[in-house]
C-alpha cells in the first residue's frame, strides 16, 4: 500500500504540470495496486544475452547479489572470441587497436568505469575494481591499464586473427559506415533484480567498429550507457553512443520510470527524444540503431529501439531465458 500511496502523492504533485503526465497514464497508475514483485530477474541486450543471463542466473537463483550476477554474466560475453563486439575478439578501432569501455553500478549507487582500456579481457572486472578499490569513478586509457596490471589482471592480445583480417580489408577503403545491427551491436548491457529486491547493472563493449582511436562511447558513462536507482529501476543502452550520450539515455529512462511510466514506455520515450533531437539538427538516423532495456523494482521489464532488429534476453521465474524482439520507432 505504501508504494501505491507514494505513487498517488507523486501523481498529485505532477498534476499541475499537464505537460509532464498524461491523464490516461495517471488512471492506469492509480489502478496499479499490484504489489507482486517478480524476482529474481535478469535481462540483457542482444542474442548473446541468453548465455550471459544463464551465468547471472546461477548466482541469482542461489540468492546471490545482483552485482555479482551482472559481473559474472557479462564476463561470459567478454571472454567469447566469437562475439565480435565485446571484449576478446571485438572489432578494433581504425588503428587496429581493441579498446574497451565498461561500467558497473550497484544498489548503493557505487559506481566504477573504465574507458578506452586495452589488453584486458575483462574490463567489467576492472570497472568493479575502480568502484571498490579507488576513490574515483572512472579510469581511462593508459591509466586504466596500469591500474588493472597493478591489480593483477593479465595483459593479453585481444585482436583475434579474424578481427585483424577484417580490419586490414576495411583499411583498403577506410570507409566509415557501420552497418545497422551488425558492427553496431556492440554492447552487452545487463540489469538484475536479486532475491533481496536490490538492483545492479553492468555494461561492456568494444564500441563502434573502426572508431577513431581514443573515442569513448556511452557505455562507460554512468547515466548514458547504464544507470541504476535502487528506489526505482535500472536501464541500459546499446547503439550509437554519440546519440545516447546526448540525452543521457539510461538515466532518462530511469527518471521516466520514476514518473510512473512502464519500462517499455520509458524506453520508447527516450528513443523518441533522440529522434526529436536529431530532427532539430537535420540529422538522419536511418542508418543507426539505438536500443534501451529497463527493469523496475517490481521486476517488470521492457525495451524499445529506433529501428527493427534489436532484441533482448529475459530470465525470470516467468520467462525461461528467452529472446524478446523490442518494438521499434521507425
Ligand atoms: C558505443 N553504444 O560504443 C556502444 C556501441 C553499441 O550497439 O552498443 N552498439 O557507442
Amino acid at each position: 500500500m505504501a508504494t501505491t500511496r507514494r505513487q498517488f502523492l507523486r501523481l498529485s504533485a505532477l498534476a499541475g504540470s499537464f505537460m509532464a503526465f498524461n491523464k490516461s497514464k495517471a488512471v492506469e497508475l492509480i489502478n496499479d495496486h499490484s504489489e507482486k514483485v517478480i524476482k529474481p530477474i535478469v535481462i540483457s541486450t542482444w542474442r548473446f544475452g541468453i548465455q550471459a543471463n544463464a551465468g547471472a542466473w546461477k548466482i541469482l537463483s542461489e540468492k546471490g547479489r545482483a552485482l555479482d550476477a551482472v559481473e559474472a554474466g557479462v564476463k561470459i560475453t567478454e571472454a567469447d572470441p566469437n562475439e565480435r563486439s565485446v571484449g576478446y575478439g571485438g572489432r578494433p578501432d581504425r588503428d587496429g587497436r581493441v579498446t574497451l569501455d565498461a561500467c558497473i553500478m550497484d544498489e548503493f549507487s557505487n559506481i566504477g568505469s573504465v574507458a578506452c582500456l586495452e589488453h584486458i579481457i575483462h574490463p567489467i572486472a576492472v570497472a568493479r575494481a575502480v568502484m571498490e578499490k579507488t576513490p574515483h569513478a572512472m579510469l581511462s586509457g593508459e591509466g586504466a591499464l596500469a591500474f588493472a596490471l597493478d591489480q593483477g589482471f593479465k595483459k593479453e592480445n585481444l585482436l583475434t586473427k579474424t578481427s585483424e583480417e577484417e580490419w586490414k580489408a576495411w583499411l583498403k577503403t577506410s570507409e566509415y559506415k557501420p552497418k545497422v545491427n551488425i558492427e553496431n551491436h556492440d554492447t552487452i548491457g545487463m540489469l538484475a533484480l536479486d532475491m533481496n529486491g536490490n538492483l545492479s547493472g553492468a555494461c561492456t563493449t568494444s564500441g563502434i567498429a573502426y572508431k577513431m582511436h581514443g573515442r569513448i562511447g556511452d557505455s562507460p558513462i554512468i547515466g548514458a550507457g547504464m544507470y541504476v536507482d535502487n528506489e526505482v529501476g535500472a536501464a541500459a543502452a546499446t547503439g550509437q553512443g554519440e546519440e545516447i550520450i546526448r540525452i543521457v539515455g539510461s538515466h532518462t529512462v530511469v527518471e521516466l520510470m520514476r514518473q510512473g511510466f512502464s519500462p517499455e514506455e520509458s524506453c520508447k520515450k527516450a528513443v523518441e527524444r533522440i529522434l526529436a533531437s536529431a530532427k532539430k539538427r537535420n540529422k538522419s538516423l536511418s542508418d543507426i540503431q539505438i536500443g534501451f532495456i529497463a527493469i523496475n523494482k517490481k521486476g517488470q521489464h521492457g525495451a524499445f529501439c529506433l529501428q527493427k532488429g534489436f532484441n533482448y534476453a529475459v530470465y525470470s521465474p516467468e520467462i525461461n531465458n528467452q529472446l524478446i524482439n523490442a518494438k521499434n520507432l521507425i
